[in-house]
């Protein structure tokens, strides 16, 4: 592909939907000239009209089944209802997603696909998880630059994706299946300790009472952790939704704008974004280092000296030294 910067980055002010994603296909690339061109980009729109835009950004999490997609549905519809430019990204380690789901969501997002005031971008297919954090958080900024009012990116319950999407994301809500008091440990802790808003879906029909028990029982779990410095009273918090049924949405975001007013009258939310800023500075850095590991030298060089250390000719300490000097990676101490 040809690409023209100024041209996506007027695109993309003027909210053309084409030049989005042309322009979030340019940063999920891995070919060198494609990465020049979306830093170049992304650079250019920090400053687009001399006012870099703050979307909200939601990060919703939760597992395989547990309705994310019928959530966003009935979410995003809530909010481009109300007037606002909604956009749905999808962060998902490379196991995580059949060809399925995707499938799947075109039938679960059926609305909101076809909503103009909506945008919904699939996850690429990845490769490790360093790139899709740069990918999506690019994507993010792009987003945000096209003037959507919220963002929302969603992400699979599994690993490591949690943190990689509260690392770029304002608010984080996780998603939770009715389930009983037994399965609260299930949850891990670090997982509870990233979330803002814990929704308990499904609470309709027949698993109302399970719901409205598992909600108690998160309530409980919450207030018992030890309170956040970026959290006003009453927060982190847990409530019922349905997704299928659309009840608990308008409850939801009265809770996650009150979160956000809060934080923005406090100094949190820019707080949080300054420390990821840092983070994913740092984070470039790291992925740059094993970069320089993933050349043909370098793979050589570590298949050599691991033979060599293998064999009591050398220490792991004295080949690593000697490995990270090659590299231009070596301790300056
Ligand atoms: N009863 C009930 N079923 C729901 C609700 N939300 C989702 N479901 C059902 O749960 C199943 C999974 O929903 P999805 O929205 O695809 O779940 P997901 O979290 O996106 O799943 P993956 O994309 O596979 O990770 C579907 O059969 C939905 O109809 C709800 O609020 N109530
Ligand atoms: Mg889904």
């Amino acid at each position: 592909m040809t690409i023209d910067i100024a041209q996506l980055e007027s695109g993309i002010v003027k909210g053309d939907r084409r030049a989005l994603s042309r322009a979030i296909t340019l940063v999920e690339s891995t070919r060198a000239d494609h990465r020049a061109a979306a830093a170049e980009l992304i650079e250019a729109l920090k400053g687009a009209n001399g006012v870099s835009r703050e979307a909200l950004r939601i990060g919703l999490s939760g597992t395989p089944g547990v309705g994310k997609s019928t959530f966003i549905e009935g979410f995003g519809g809530m909010l481009t209802a109300q007037g606002l430019r909604v956009a749905v990204l999808a962060v998902d380690p490379s196991s995580a997603r059949s060809g399925g789901s995707i499938l799947g969501d075109k039938t679960r997002m059926d609305q909101l696909s076809r909503d103009p005031n909506a945008f919904i971008r699939p996850s690429p297919s990845q490769t490790h998880l360093g790139g899709v954090g740069r990918r999506s958080r690019e994507a993010v900024a792009l987003c945000e630059a096209a003037g959507f009012d919220v963002v929302l990116i969603e992400t699979v319950g599994v690993g490591q994706s949690e943190t990689v999407v509260a690392e770029m994301s304002d608010l984080f809500v996780l998603l939770l299946a009715p389930a009983g008091g037994d399965e609260l440990q299930g949850v891990k802790r670090g997982i509870m300790e990233i979330a803002d808003i814990i929704l308990i879906n499904k609470a309709d029909g027949d698993l109302k009472l399970t719901a409205r028990r598992t909600c108690a029982d998160y309530s409980g779990a919450l207030r018992l952790m030890r309170k956040r410095p970026q959290d006003p009273e009453g927060f982190p918090k847990a409530m019922m939704v349905s997704a299928l049924e659309s009840t608990g949405m308008e409850a939801a975001w009265r809770e996650m704008q009150a979160l956000t007013d809060w934080r923005r009258e406090n100094g949190h939310w820019a707080a949080r974004r300054a420390a990821q800023a840092r983070y994913w500075f740092q984070e470039e850095v790291r992925q740059g280092l094993l970069a320089r590991l993933e050349t043909a030298d370098a793979r050589a060089a570590l298949r050599e000296m691991g033979e060599k250390v293998a064999l009591g000719q050398t220490t792991p300490a004295i080949a690593a030294a000697a490995l990270l000097e090659q590299i231009g990676a070596a301790d300056a101490t």
